[in-house]
């Protein structure tokens, strides 16, 4: 049995309690995962303190991002394992996590140390009475001892996006991976002692949230800052943990994201686009759609076009190039995902499409699929309409004007992302400036540039990463000011 360990100050670290990793594809059991109890997240912690105020917290800038580069490209060199790994935790298409998964991985170690390299600093002349003046200036130091709890739907995606910054900018981390994919955060603790990361730098507990590694994380007096991504509820539970010791959040969470698709849009390309945003990694993205709002004239054509496409996309296993869906993560979230099913069925919803479970090999029978689904002929308030469900499935409504589609879109507690589908240049800043979320993509979806700041609305998140805005979580800035 493939045995995931804990990495604590540079070694690989067995814990006296192990749990059982399955697979997504047939729930066979892939991993046993060691689960870090409170002594050794006191010793992750404690090396990453030494870490900070030994090696680490002595190299230069230049030599901080050097060794981050050298990261980014060994897991490129790693590529494949990586792949794999990724692949066997989560159950998605390879050609998915090919191309966004992996490749994001080292991308967010070599964007994060370009921007610390090159960020400028503020710099302010001042007069004073005695005619001499004074120069301000702000410089960054790292703020400490970082915990970063993840989530699992993009593992390595997630973690490096705030691995990379959080190091670049000079901390050390705590990681507290999804105890549903604990492989590739473990596999970047080979990569990080091969290109030289100094010991306890970057360190990996396991287990799970309440009585657990990411409990004993959060309450840790001796983590300086959280970053967590995950559901609105642990969100909530992890900014409390951290009002102890009054230490700073970053909460990137739920949403029940809208699409918009006026009736001018460009067609073949909202289709294309709202496919990918509903149905990629089997529905599984924070920043997916869920609810799809059509204007009228185009109402029908729009669902006839989504249900081929979703009737269209082979349901299979990892490394079939064919697959275009996989599996759920776990048998848990497909009886939380199939429990929406059934209640789209009670509130009188029509089924477009879907709605139940494949029929899958017998050697699959015992998976985390379901079908991608459609309904239709919901209200805003249905339960399939106001929750996030995280999976791979919406609820297609007709709207007759800007301004109720604005207001509809709106109507929800979350606030993460929306995407418009327009060819009318005012209307598309019209509409994008007033959706409540922290992110809205016109004419696409998923258009990433790491320098944008990224995050949430309303209780979609607290605070925003990406670019300087991850500066400004990852360091404090300190202005010095000198008498002339
Ligand atoms: P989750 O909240 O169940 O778990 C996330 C992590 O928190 C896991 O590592 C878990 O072990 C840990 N955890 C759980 N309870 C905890 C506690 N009390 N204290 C400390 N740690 C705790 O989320 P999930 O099911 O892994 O991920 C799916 C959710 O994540 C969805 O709601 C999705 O929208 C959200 N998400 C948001 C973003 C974003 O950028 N906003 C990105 C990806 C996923
Ligand atoms: O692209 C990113 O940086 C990011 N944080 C994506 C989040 C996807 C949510 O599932």
């Amino acid at each position: 049995m493939k045995q995931i360990q804990n990495f604590i100050n540079g070694e690989f670290v067995s814990s006296a309690k192990t749990f059982e990793k399955r697979s997504p594809l047939n729930n066979a059991v892939i991993a046993a995962v060691h689960e870090a109890d409170q002594t050794q997240v006191d010793a992750a912690v404690q090396a990453a303190r030494s870490a900070l105020q030994g090696a680490w917290g002595k190299l230069t800038i230049v030599d901080r991002v050097e060794l981050l580069y050298g990261v980014a490209n060994e897991i490129n060199r790693r590529f494949d394992e990586f792949l794999e790994a990724e692949c066997a935790d989560t159950g998605k298409p390879m050609s998915l996590a090919r191309h966004i998964d992996i490749p994001r991985g080292a991308a967010n170690f070599k964007i994060f140390a370009d921007i610390v390299k090159n960020v400028p600093t503020e710099f302010f002349e001042m007069s004073t009475p005695d005619g001499r003046g004074a120069l301000n200036y702000a410089t960054r130091s790292p703020v400490g001892v970082v915990g970063i709890v993840c989530p699992w739907n993009l593992p390595l995606l997630l973690m490096t996006w705030k691995a990379g910054p959080a190091l670049a900018c000079g901390n050390t981390i705590v990681v507290k991976p999804s105890e549903e994919t604990p492989q590739t955060a473990t596999l970047l603790g080979e990569v990080m002692n091969s290109v030289g990361i100094p010991k306890g730098v970057y360190n990996v507990v396991h287990g799970f949230g309440p009585n657990s590694a990411g409990e004993f994380l959060t309450r840790h007096q001796g983590v300086n800052a959280i970053t967590f991504t995950g559901e609105t509820r642990t969100g909530a539970a992890i900014m409390k943990a951290a009002a102890d010791g009054a230490r700073p959040v970053s909460l990137e969470m739920g949403g029940k994201n809208p699409a918009i698709i006026f009736a001018d849009c460009d067609f073949d390309a909202a289709i294309e686009g709202t496919m990918r945003s509903v149905f990629s990694n089997c529905g599984q993205v924070c920043l997916g759609t869920e609810r799809v709002y059509v204007e009228r004239p185009l109402f029908e054509k729009f669902v006839a076009a989504l249900k081929q496409g979703a009737e269209s996309l082979k349901i299979g296993v990892p490394n079939d190039p064919s697959t275009g869906i996989g599996p759920l993560i776990s048998q848990e979230h497909k009886n939380k995902v199939l429990s929406y099913y059934q209640k789209a069925c009670d509130e009188g919803a029509f089924i477009v499409t879907g709605g139940g479970v494949p029929t899958m090999e017998s050697d699959l029978a015992n998976g985390a699929w379901v079908q991608p689904t459609i309904w239709t002929g919901l209200g805003d308030d249905a339960a399939v309409c106001r929750e996030e469900i995280f999976g791979p499935c919406c609820h297609i409504f007709p709207f007759d004007s800007e301004e109720e589609v604005i207001r509809r879109a709106n109507d929800t507690t979350y606030g993460l992302a929306a995407s418009v589908w327009t060819s009318n240049l005012q209307r598309a800043h019209r509409v994008a400036g007033k959706i409540e979320a922290g992110l809205v993509w016109v004419n696409s979806w998923f258009l990433r540039d790491l320098r944008t700041p990224f995050g949430g609305a309303k209780q979609s998140g607290i605070g925003r990463e990406g670019g300087v805005h991850s500066l400004e979580f990852y360091t404090e800035l300190k202005n010095i000011c000198i008498k002339l």
